[in-house]
């Protein structure tokens, strides 16, 4: 926008209050929206097989995403561990790889199941966080923390949506958008 003393004066100031013209440069900052295409680029789908009635589902729901946003089946490497407290090595290991543009982590922890579950909760959030941090990997979060099996389910394809999907749906977007940065030397 361009300010200018007659704009001013239009807005009810008067003219004797300032002699000063501001202008603004016109040009509009560049913007970066991840783009949501998957194709020629490589994923990973680590899944937690504790809860793998849940796990299952997620999974499919994020291989889904993928191959529906344009990934090649012969990209995308489904990858079982034995539960969320796994997560992280795989995810920060499969990342230091350099082959994959995404890893969705995928797991289900209920809590009425377990006594451990802040111990699980806490490793498998602070892991992937740092596994994304240290590999520089998009490190997609898509394990549910919930009270009971049935809330899990509605989040695994049930009434509240697929939440291994929408997990999916990030690593295009995150993939994509450090793509197009590090094309310009904005990421590294
Ligand atoms: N792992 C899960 O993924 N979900 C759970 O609900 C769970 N419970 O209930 O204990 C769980 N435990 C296993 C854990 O992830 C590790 O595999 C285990 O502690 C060995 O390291």
């Amino acid at each position: 926008m361009t300010t200018t003393a007659a704009s001013t004066r239009r807005r009810g100031a008067s003219s004797r209050t300032s002699s000063v013209v501001f202008v603004s440069a016109s040009a509009s900052p560049k913007t970066y929206h991840g783009r949501l295409d998957a194709s020629g680029k490589k994923f990973a789908v680590v899944v937690a097989r504790f809860n793998d009635l849940v796990t299952k589902l997620l999974a499919e729901g994020a291989v889904g995403a993928l191959e529906r946003h344009g990934a090649s089946p012969a990209d995308i490497d489904v990858v079982w561990v034995p539960g969320s407290f796994e997560l992280p090595v795989m995810a920060k290991t499969m990342g230091n790889s350099g082959k994959y543009a995404a890893i969705i982590a995928v797991g289900a922890v209920v809590r009425g199941a377990t006594t451990h579950y802040e111990a699980v909760v806490s490793g498998a959030t602070s892991g992937l966080l740092s596994a994304g941090l240290d590999t520089g990997v998009p490190t997609i979060f898509t394990v549910l923390t919930c009270d009971t099996m049935e809330q899990a389910l509605d989040r695994a394809g049930g009434k509240v949506g697929n939440k291994g999907y929408e997990g999916a749906v990030t690593a295009v977007e995150m993939a994509c958008l450090l793509e197009d940065l590090r094309k310009e030397g904005k990421a590294k």
